[in-house]
């Protein structure tokens, strides 16, 4: 075997290692934008994805964000832009609902059966600072591929009582996920 092709073997092998699939530990970041009613705006910071044996963990670091609670959801669609289904506008509606693969067609937190889109709530320190990681035991990374990642102005009940959707109302800031 020539030197030239145990080169190409070993890159070819290398490659396989990184393949999804291949039992390689996803391992992504990602830039999250504020979001208005022109679309994307500045960037507030990145949040890593990665898979571990008690689920999904998202590491934020955020900046600029109200203090408190804060809706936080895969949502369907990589879109963070403001043009939604039947002609509404509005920040982020272009990432339409709750990821829901299963159809669930219900919100119930990130323990309950609903969407399963449906995270534990983003804390936001005094400083504006979200650095403080959630687990989602029913996701990985490959959930996010093609998707968005949705903070919301308000908290979240993990109910669709008394307001829709954990009733965190507006969308302020967004990540779009490549496949
Ligand atoms: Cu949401
Ligand atoms: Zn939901």
């Amino acid at each position: 075997m020539t030197g030239a092709i145990k080169h190409a073997l070993a890159a070819a092998s290398a490659a396989a290692l990184l393949a999804p699939g291949a039992g390689f530990a996803a391992d992504i970041t990602f830039p999250v934008f504020r979001i208005g009613d022109q679309g994307v705006g500045e960037k507030i910071g990145a949040v890593r994805a990665f898979d571990t044996k008690n689920g999904l963990r998202l590491a934020p670091r955020l900046a600029g964000l109200p203090p408190g609670e804060h809706g936080f959801h895969v949502h369907e669609k990589a879109d963070c832009g403001p043009a939604g289904a039947n002609n509404q506008r509005g920040p982020g509606l272009a990432a339409g609902g709750h990821y829901d693969p299963e159809g669930a067609k219900q919100h119930a937190g990130p323990k309950g059966r609903g969407h399963k889109g449906d995270l534990p709530s983003l804390t936001v320190a005094a400083d504006g600072a979200a650095r403080t990681s959630v687990i989602a035991d029913r996701l990985k990374v490959e959930d996010l591929r093609g998707r968005a990642l949705m903070i919301h102005a308000g908290g979240d009940n993990y109910a669709d009582q008394p307001q829709p959707l954990g009733g965190g109302g507006a969308r302020i800031a967004c990540a779009t996920i490549p496949r």
